[in-house]
C-alpha cells in the first residue's frame, strides 16, 4: 500500500509560533526511510502553502478575496484556519479516493477540522480515535481561548438531540464556507476519548450530553490501558479507523515541545500500546500526529518530543516488536 505523508504546517490555531516546523522536523528525523522500511510506499508532496498571502488571496480556484483583519468572537485568526482546513480536506479527500493511507503530519489540532472533512467526505462512517489531553469540543461560543485547535470537534459535531438547527452555524465564520450545512458532520458515536485531563466546563456537559465513549487518564489508571483500547475498539467496530495523536497526550516528562502541556500523562508504554493496538486491528484507514513544537522546549526536549513523535507513527503504521 502507499501512505502520502501530508504536512499541514498549519500554527494559526493556537498562539505559539513553531507549531509549523512539525512536519520538517519528523522528516528530517528520517520519516520517510522509516516508513519504506516498514514496507510501505511512500508518497512524500511538499507541505501544504499555508502562508497568509496565499491563504487568504484565493481559494485556489481564483475568486473570493477573504479578509484576515476582523475576527469574529473568540475565533482568532478565523479566515487562516478555516482556509488551510479547506485545502487541507481536498488534500486528504482526493488521497483516500486514489486508495492511498493519508498520513497527516501537523501543525496543530486545528487542522482536525480539515482532515476529518476530507475523510468523511469519503467514508462518512468513519470511527475516529482522538489521543489528546483535551477534548478539543469547544466552538467560538464555548471557548475562553478562541483558539481553534480546541475547537475541531466541537464545530463538527452532529448533535442530534437538538436537531440540525443547533449545529454550528458556519456562515458566522469567515474561510468556513466549505463546511457548509450539507457539509459531513461527527456523530458523538463515531468518536472515543483516550487520555483525557483538561477539559472545559462547556466540554464536559457536551461530553455528557452526547454519550461521548470516554476514556480519560482516571480510567487508564483503573481500568489499564489494554482494557481501555480494548472497549475503545470495541465501540468503533465495523468502521473504518481515524487515529487523532495529539502529542500533549503523552506526558509531558516524555513530550515537553507542545503548546499546553498538562502533567500526568500517557506513559512510553501506554503511548505505544494505543498506536499499536490500532495498528493491530487492522481496520485503520488515516492518521495524523499534532502539536510537535519543537520551539516550545530546550533542544535536548524538542529533540526527544521529535524522536518520540517519529516512535509514535512508527507504531502506529504498523511497526510490532516481534
Ligand atoms: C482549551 C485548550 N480547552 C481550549 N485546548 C487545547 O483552548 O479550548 N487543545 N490545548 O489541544
Ligand atoms: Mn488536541
Ligand atoms: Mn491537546
Ligand atoms: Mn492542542
Amino acid at each position: 500500500r502507499t501512505v502520502s505523508i501530508i504536512g499541514a504546517p498549519m500554527t494559526y490555531g493556537q498562539p505559539y509560533v513553531g507549531t509549523d516546523t512539525g512536519p520538517k522536523m519528523l522528516r528530517e528525523k528520517g520519516l520517510r526511510p522509516k516508513l519504506t522500511k516498514l514496507g510501505w510506499r511512500v508518497e512524500d508532496m511538499p507541505d501544504l502553502d499555508f502562508d497568509p498571502k496565499t491563504l487568504l488571496s484565493s481559494d485556489g480556484k481564483g475568486d473570493t478575496v477573504v479578509s484576515s483583519q476582523r475576527d469574529p468572537p473568540n475565533a482568532k485568526n478565523c479566515a487562516l484556519v478555516g482556509r488551510g482546513s479547506s485545502l487541507l480536506a481536498d488534500v486528504v479527500e482526493s488521497k483516500l479516493r486514489k486508495g492511498f493511507f493519508p498520513l497527516i503530519v501537523g501543525g496543530d489540532h486545528s487542522i482536525g477540522l480539515g482532515s476529518l472533512t476530507g475523510i468523511l467526505r469519503v467514508r462518512p462512517d468513519t470511527g475516529i480515535i482522538w489521543v489528546d489531553a483535551h477534548a478539543d469540543l469547544n466552538t467560538p461560543h464555548t471557548s475562553s481561548s478562541g483558539n481553534f485547535h480546541g475547537m475541531p470537534l466541537g464545530l463538527l459535531m452532529n448533535h442530534p438531540d437538538n436537531g440540525p438547527a443547533k449545529n454550528f452555524d458556519f456562515s458566522t465564520l469567515p474561510g468556513f464556507e466549505f463546511l457548509d450545512q450539507q457539509g459531513p458532520r461527527i456523530s458523538p458515536e463515531q468518536l472515543v476519548y483516550v487520555g483525557l485531563r483538561d477539559v472545559d466546563p462547556a466540554e464536559r456537559i457536551w461530553i455528557q450530553r452526547l454519550g461521548i465513549k470516554t476514556f480519560t487518564m482516571t480510567d487508564i489508571d483503573h481500568l489499564g490501558i489494554g482494557r481501555v483500547m480494548d472497549e475503545a475498539l470495541a465501540h468503533l467496530k465495523g468502521r473504518p479507523l481515524h487515529l487523532s495523536y495529539d502529542i500533549d497526550s503523552v506526558d509531558p516528562m516524555l513530550a515537553p515541545a507542545t503548546g499546553t502541556t498538562v502533567r500526568g500523562g500517557l506513559t512510553y508504554r501506554e503511548a505505544h500500546f494505543v498506536a499499536e493496538f490500532v495498528a493491530q486491528s487492522g481496520d485503520l484507514a488515516s492518521a495524523e500526529i499534532v502539536e510537535v513544537n519543537p520551539s516550545l522546549s530546550s533542544d535536548d526536549g524538542a529533540n526527544e518530543t521529535v524522536e518520540l513523535g517519529l516512535q509514535l507513527i512508527t507504531s502506529f503504521m504498523g511497526k510490532s516488536i516481534i
